[in-house]
């Protein structure tokens, strides 16, 4: 049988539980899932040759890391190739691609340090969204936006500042909004003597970066939290709650990374309860095992949650989807297609599913059925209708795209020595 004939009988089984394959299809090709830079060359940027910094880690030392901006635009490239879509593409502030032996500091960046970004981005006809990037420099250890060094301090608050311009000539270049996401690693290693400090000068500076004039119709900040980190184990200045306060208070976005919990807490269920409060919301999917350690994403039973309360509470248009892991023990394109493809699954797997149905059982208090409907769910045809996605957006099917990823490996990434 082929693609399509399969397809057509799947898309027979799921009218017979009232769910349009058609349609699913159709909303699932135009769901951006913004894919992160960082996964490329493990987190370490093009303005410094120091490590990762800022109690985040990658570990592992698979060949072919993208050492220079043109190597790590061929690997997106390469990725982006297998990946059914259009997407976007995140960026952290250490990409900046400096000419001529210019450099500039962190607080000195321009948009023009970020010009072949753009003109990668328009290439794709895709969006960008940025980061500021508060690690991996001299100036970030041990802390950022809450150090008790006003210099500093100041000196990230211009950081912040820099970002926001060059995020709005982002949007304006490309014609779509970018998300700024702003995550800072500061943190004690022990009990700390004074919780309240940190977090205030962290307001104020957040405060003051916000204070410049930026266009909010182009420019959607956010504000990630995370409970511990590397070396910061007793406390983070950007606690959970400080953020979700600091959001709702200021008019900024949540952005929940699902590795930034204990492990027993599920992003998946934090997001039902932020969408009644908030208009927008933000995510990193990554998978911790364990600990914050951003392996690449599965299809997995809390990437298929997450992406369950996004389709069924009709939050497709309120969510900004971005991934976030990096892991250097493998094939790093493969870690990005795979990632992204299992994004694109899990939401799939929403979309198939006969979610008001589902509802009314739980309102009626069904709950065998309700069990048994779910479990027989995860047996339908669901294969056949994503590989029916994949030959439509023109990439492989099934594992057909690893091939190419084995010649590239063989022919670009071998060859970094
Ligand atoms: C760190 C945060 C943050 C970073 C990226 C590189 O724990 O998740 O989002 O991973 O900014
Ligand atoms: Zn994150």
């Amino acid at each position: 049988m082929t693609t399509e004939q399969r397809y057509e009988e799947a898309k027979k089984i799921y009218a017979g539980i009232g769910v349009d394959t058609d349609q699913a299809l159709e909303t699932l090709r135009h769901i951006p899932i913004s894919m992160h830079c960082w996964q490329g060359d493990d987190v370490l940027g093009f303005d410094q040759d120091g490590p990762l910094s800022g109690g985040i880690q990658t570990t592992g030392d698979y060949p072919g890391r993208a050492r220079t901006p043109e190597e790590l635009m061929q690997d997106i490239d390469k990725a982006m190739s297998l990946i059914p879509g259009k997407h976007k593409l995140n960026l952290h502030a250490s990409y900046g691609i400096f000419e001529d032996g210019e450099i500039a500091d962190r607080d000195a960046l321009e948009p023009k340090h970020f010009k072949k970004w753009v003109e990668f981005a328009k290439k794709h006809g895709i969006g960008l969204d940025f980061n500021p990037t508060f690690f991996s420099h001299p100036k970030a250890e041990p802390f950022t936006l809450s150090s008790p060094d006003e210099e500093i301090r100041q000196f990230w608050i211009r950081h912040g500042q820099a970002c926001l311009r060059i995020s709005q000539y982002f949007a304006e270049e490309l014609g779509k909004p970018c998300v700024m996401n702003i995550w800072i690693p500061d943190g004690y290693k022990d009990i700390p003597a004074d919780r309240l400090g940190p977090r205030a000068r962290f307001k104020d500076s957040l405060d003051q970066i916000l204070s410049i004039p930026y266009d909010k119709s182009k420019v959607y900040v956010c504000l990630e939290s995370k409970v511990f980190g590397i070396g910061k184990e007793s406390y983070t200045v950007g606690s959970s709650e400080f953020c979700l306060e600091y959001a709702a208070k200021n008019g900024i976005i949540s952005l929940m990374d699902n590795g930034h919990y204990h492990p027993t807490e599920v992003v998946s269920d934090k997001i039902p309860s932020l969408l009644l409060f908030q208009d927008k919301l933000a995510l990193h999917v990554t998978r911790s095992v364990r600990w914050d350690s951003d392996h690449v994403v599965l299809f997995d039973d809390e990437t298929k949650e997450i992406a369950k309360e996004i389709v069924r509470n009709d939050a497709i248009g309120r969510i900004f989807l971005a991934l976030d892991f990096f892991d250097a023990s493998i094939n790093r394109i493969v870690a990005w297609v795979v990632g992204m493809r299992n994004m694109q699954k899990a939401l799939l797997y929403a979309l198939l599913s006969p979610n008001q149905r589902l509802k009314e059982l739980q309102d009626s208090e069904d709950f065998t059925d309700l069990m048994v409907e779910q479990e027989e769910l995860k047996l339908y045809p669901f294969g056949d209708v994503w590989n029916y996605f994949c030959s439509r957006c023109g990439v492989p099917e099934r594992g057909e795209w690893m091939k190419e990823v084995r010649t590239y490996e063989k022919e670009v990434l071998l060859q970094r020595k």
